[in-house]
């Protein structure tokens, strides 16, 4: 597979307004855009860094899963995202190593991207998304 970037980091907080007081006024990273991912029950906030992103990450609701990992783990890194050329061809060759794949088929994501999360279990405990690249 073809791994492009960093496409970004997922960190999630509390409310946003306190990851946004640290990542956007002391570091200076600009807020570009926000998005509400219903179906994942999680608002999105993009913070462009060169070619790749902070995502913050804020529950929409008490049983959304942003919301249960910050019951758990508390405010921190969610997942890591790296964009993949083909996406279909990167779930194929994973799964043909053996690796959980959380999604075997691609869902949307923020930006209307294709998207799938890999079994953390496979992946050193980190929840690594895979996100295609716009062509
Ligand atoms: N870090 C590490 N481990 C995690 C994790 C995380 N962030 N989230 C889940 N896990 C673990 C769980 O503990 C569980 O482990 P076990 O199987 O050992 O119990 C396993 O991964 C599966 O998790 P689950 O919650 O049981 O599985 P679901 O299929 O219900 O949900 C997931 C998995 C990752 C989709 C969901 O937990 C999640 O985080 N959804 C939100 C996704 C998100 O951030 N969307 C934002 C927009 C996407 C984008 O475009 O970036």
């Amino acid at each position: 597979m073809k791994v492009v970037r960093v496409d970004h980091i997922g960190i999630a907080v509390n409310n946003a307004e306190s990851g946004l007081k640290f990542f956007s006024q002391l570091l200076g990273l600009k807020l570009e855009g926000e998005e509400t991912v219903a179906e994942q029950k999680v608002k999105t906030f993009f913070l462009p860094v060169g070619d790749t992103e902070v995502e913050l990450l804020e529950a929409t609701a008490p049983d959304s899963p942003v919301a249960k990992f910050l019951e758990k783990r508390g405010e921190g890194v969610h997942h890591i995202a790296f964009s993949v050329e083909d996406i279909d061809s990167a779930l194929k060759e994973l799964q043909d190593n053996g690796i959980g794949l959380i999604d075997t088929k691609p869902r949307i994501g923020a930006g209307n991207k294709r998207i799938a999360f890999i079994h953390p279990k496979f992946t050193s405990g980190v929840l690594v998304e895979l996100s295609e690249a716009k062509k």
